[in-house]
């Protein structure tokens, strides 16, 4: 200790102490730790369950007498604590994900210092992956019960088979060896020049060098696309190079193989320059983005392109992604990266999930207690102005994640941006579900407004029935999320937000076009005790209050017409709910058919609505196709208990969207990943896409979920490289292997194409990322792991361009130990990780010890 430390830190203590002892009694502290034991399955349990405990020991230093405390903890669904065996303990459900523990009597045992409680219990379902076991707990002394303090929290890693041993979904080192056998490195020269894969390419010889900064020379309405090529050019090329600067021409003229708006024809000449020319300034856009990525990858060095001729239009009209900043909030620089990069892919269209249950993201001037009170959550004793924490957001309200919003500023900044890059924003405001955030918002300003002697004004956006006694549980378990139809003021508060956006979206320069309004998973029970509800129904004849859905969205239609903004929607929108043999299925509702609604089509799980997408297209609505088996990227990548995310529909990586067959799907199901997705359609009776249906498919889009989105890393984690699928599927042009009808021909095809996407993602794309956006946390494949004949084991990747290293001493490799080069020979385990250029590395795959040959 220096001399200066020597007198500083008694001083600290000695002040310190006088502090503590002036205050309160010393903070509690406790530290928490979970851990998985086993899994059951039993004639109660046939899908088996796992048993699970938390281990809660004090290590502070003053006693917590039962009843003085209490922990609020985190747990999505499928964890949910069920029944406990042991502790005396009790779990209390307190809406969404969020949980209280507490002694179950106030004359269980005090827990004194250095002393542990052992809480074992029984989940409601498997826990598969550590994700699910994050609690984010936190303390609450009843003597306070508005303070909440922090917990040590740890949760055990599980190593599978042994605690998951009977979950089919597991995959081993082995099973993923064989999945990864399918992908063989290509030859750069093989591969297509740019992801997505253009239309046609024509390559001449020779390159053009752009060593001097190029002139890039465009008519006025194409300043904005040269400019940000000059930037991104700019970026790569030093500005004191001499010497004579090749030309780049960007024009709008028309490109005489494709009628899309977005198509384009580039042209690289050595000797004459280049040559950008599109159907309209997007088509422009598109070909500029072509042209960055055809630069070699090393900033340093190369900058030549090859000479050749690029003819380019998308698939599809609509490309999109959705961003869910509801549930775990992002910062505007976090969403113009994203923006940026769509862009850079061809993607055309976010779908801004502003609003959710738990939190409402975006500015509405005229009604500010939505930000002020729905944009931040915390742990309050009452929960009346603001929101409480909600998935891994934690108590502190001036956490990142759980509190935030866009003012309008920063929604037009977004907006710009994103005009600037040919993207639309299509704004989500959820209704009439989903729509906690609001609802508590909306009665805050009920109270102020009340209390300051504006009866009138209070009730004017009341979202809340004070007589409603509907009882009922969303997907996410809240009982209190749901507008009302029935009452005025509900279409008054949408009206005001139509209102609202549309200005700012007439401000940046972007007329709205679309409003997406919700309409996912309004739960059973909602309305039906509803004194208002029931009286609108028997005044329309209506055979039941969930009946009121259809005037609801034909009012919403009528407030969006009054700003010509269009009618988008979760599937919901467009079904009705009719029996069938008795039994309840969702169908397409003929009464809004034509009315060119938009349709987001999720849930392709569901058993009978595997079609229901085709379903839709065929009777006339206009259909996205965003189902959860293939395009969820908040699913985790795999069932390995490391991977984050949800797995309610499969798992998906980048190969999934990359696999999907938009105008086909049903063919690819539950298909074994390593062989092509051409089965016949495993939904029995599915009905096809007709010539009709298919025009009404305006396009696909990956859908990103924030539940675990609260950590800094994670976006990148469950967006790329998935987007690259996504990205590939949604412009380029259908592949061959989709359409072929013979199965060898049809394998051959797949993989041969697998391999190529595999490669220029692997080689090319993520090596781009990680120049262009340091510190970016794209996954890392996982390896996989094989026995060879002899008794070596052998080790693979999903993806080329990376490098494997492994230690046999069973810790964990790092960017210093050995590479994996060969088939390895040990007495001990053999622990493999996949390495990119910058050292960070993805999860570690184990076997062994390998039998004595
Ligand atoms: C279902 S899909 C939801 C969301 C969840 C998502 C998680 C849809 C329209 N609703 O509320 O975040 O699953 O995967």
């Amino acid at each position: 200790m220096s001399r200066l430390a020597a007198v500083v830190v008694p001083l600290v203590a000695l002040v310190c102490g006088i502090v503590a002892v002036a205050q309160e009694p010393a903070a509690p502290r406790l530290a928490l730790r979970w851990e998985l034991v086993d899994d059951v399955f039993d004639a109660e349990h046939p899908d088996g369950v796992s048993r699970a405990v938390f281990t809660l020991t004090n290590v502070g230093a003053t006693t917590l007498d039962a009843g003085a405390w209490s922990i609020h903890l985190s747990a999505l669904e499928p964890a949910a604590p069920e029944r406990v065996l042991s502790g005396g303990v009790r779990f209390t459900h307190l809406g969404g994900d969020q949980h209280r523990l507490a002694p179950a009597t106030s004359d269980a045992a005090a827990l004194a210092p250095g002393t542990s409680l052992r809480i074992d219990y029984l989940t409601r379902s498997l826990v598969t992956n550590l994700g699910e076991a994050e609690a984010h707990p936190y303390l609450v002394l009843t003597r306070d019960p508005a303070r909440a303090y922090p917990i040590d929290f740890t949760a055990t890693p599980f190593v599978r088979p042994s605690q998951q041993g009977r979950d089919p979904r597991l995959i081993t080192p082995a099973e993923q060896y064989r999945l990864n056998a399918i992908t063989r490195e290509r030859a750069a020269d093989d591969l297509p020049p740019v992801l997505p894969t253009p239309a046609v390419v024509q390559r001449r010889a020779g390159r053009l060098t752009l060593a001097v900064r190029p002139v890039v020379s465009a008519p006025p309405e194409l300043a904005g696309e040269a400019a940000l090529l000059r930037d991104a050019l700019g970026d790569r090329i030093a500005a004191s190079a001499r010497g004579p600067a090749p030309a780049i021409r960007l024009a709008v003229g028309r490109v005489r193989e494709f009628a899309s708006p977005e198509a384009y024809e580039l042209d690289v000449d050595p000797r004459r320059g280049i040559r950008i020319t599109g159907n309209s300034a997007a088509g422009v856009f598109y070909g500029t983005q072509t042209l960055r990525h055809l630069l070699p990858v090393r900033r340093e060095g190369d900058t030549t392109v090859p000479a050749l001729r690029i003819v380019d239009a998308p698939r599809f009209g609509y490309r999109g992604l959705m961003l869910d900043v509801a549930r775990n909030f992002q910062p505007k620089a976090r969403v113009l990266r994203v923006l940026d990069l769509m862009a850079r892919y061809k993607l055309n269209t976010l779908h801004f999930h502003l609003t959710d249950d738990e939190g409402w993201r975006l500015e509405i001037p005229a009604l500010p207690e939505l930000t002020a009170v729905g944009a931040r959550r915390g742990h309050t004793a009452d929960g009346l102005e603001m929101l409480p924490p909600a998935f891994g957001s934690g108590p502190d309200a001036g956490g990142a994640y759980g509190s935030g919003f866009y003012s309008t500023a920063d929604y037009l900044e977004i907006l710009r941006y994103a005009r600037a890059r040919h993207i639309e924003v299509v704004p989500e405001i959820e209704m009439p579900g989903h729509a906690r955030a609001a609802l508590r918002a909306m009665e805050a300003r009920y109270r102020a407004r009340l209390a300051a002697g504006d009866p009138v004004g209070a009730a004017r956006h009341r979202l809340v029935e004070p007589e409603d006694r509907s009882v009922y549980r969303s997907a996410q378990r809240y009982s209190d999320n749901v507008m009302n139809p029935a009452l005025d003021s509900t279409y008054a508060f949408i009206e005001t937000v139509i209102a609202e956006v549309a200005r700012v979206h007439r401000a940046a320069g972007v007329p709205l076009r679309w409003l997406h309004a919700g309409g996912d998973e309004v739960p059973a029970g909602a309305w039906e005790r509803s004194p208002a509800a029931e009286a609108v129904r028997a005044a329309s004849g209506a055979a039941h209050v969930r009946d009121l859905w259809f005037p609801f969205y034909a009012r919403v239609e009528k407030l969006l017409a009054a700003h010509q903004v269009g009618l988008a929607g979760w599937e919901e929108i467009a079904l009705r709910l009719e029996t069938a043999n008795g039994r309840w299925r969702y169908e397409p509702n003929p009464d809004f058919a034509h009315r060119q609604w938009r349709a987001y089509v999720w849930n392709n799980t569901a058993r009978g609505a595997e079609d229901l997408a085709y379903r839709l297209a065929n009777r006339g609505y206009q259909v996205v196709l965003t189902p959860v088996t293939h395009l969820y990227f908040d699913l985790a990548a795999s069932p390995n208990p490391e991977d984050h995310g949800l797995h309610w529909g499969g798992y998906v990586d980048v190969d999934k969207p990359f696999r999907f067959i938009p105008l086909d799907y049903t063919r690819d199901l539950d298909g074994d990943p390593a062989a092509p997705p051409g089965g016949p359609s495993i939904a029995s009776g599915a009905e096809r896409l007709t010539p009709e249906g298919a025009r009404n498919v305006v396009g696909i889009q990956g859908n990103l979920w924030g539940e675990t989105l609260y950590a800094d890393d994670r976006l990148d984690e469950m967006l790329l490289p998935k987007l690259f699928g996504l990205a590939e599927r949604a412009w380029a042009p259908e592949p061959d292997w989709s359409r072929e009808r013979d199965a060898a021909r049809a394998t051959e095809l797949y993989r041969a194409a697998w391999s190529s996407f595999a490669t220029v993602v692997g080689t090319r794309e993520l090596p781009r990322l990680v120049v262009d956006y340091p510190g970016v946390t794209y996954r890392i494949p996982t390896p996989g792991l094989s026995l060879t004949a002899d008794g070596a084991i052998a080790a693979n990747l999903s993806l080329p361009g990376f490098v494997l290293r492994y230690t046999t001493d069973g810790s964990e490799p790092t960017p210093s130990s050995a590479a994996f080069t060969a088939p390895v020979r040990t007495t001990g385990t053999v622990t493999v990780a996949a390495f990119d250029a910058t050292g960070r590395r993805g999860h570690a795959a184990r076997l062994g010890p390998a039998p004595r040959p």
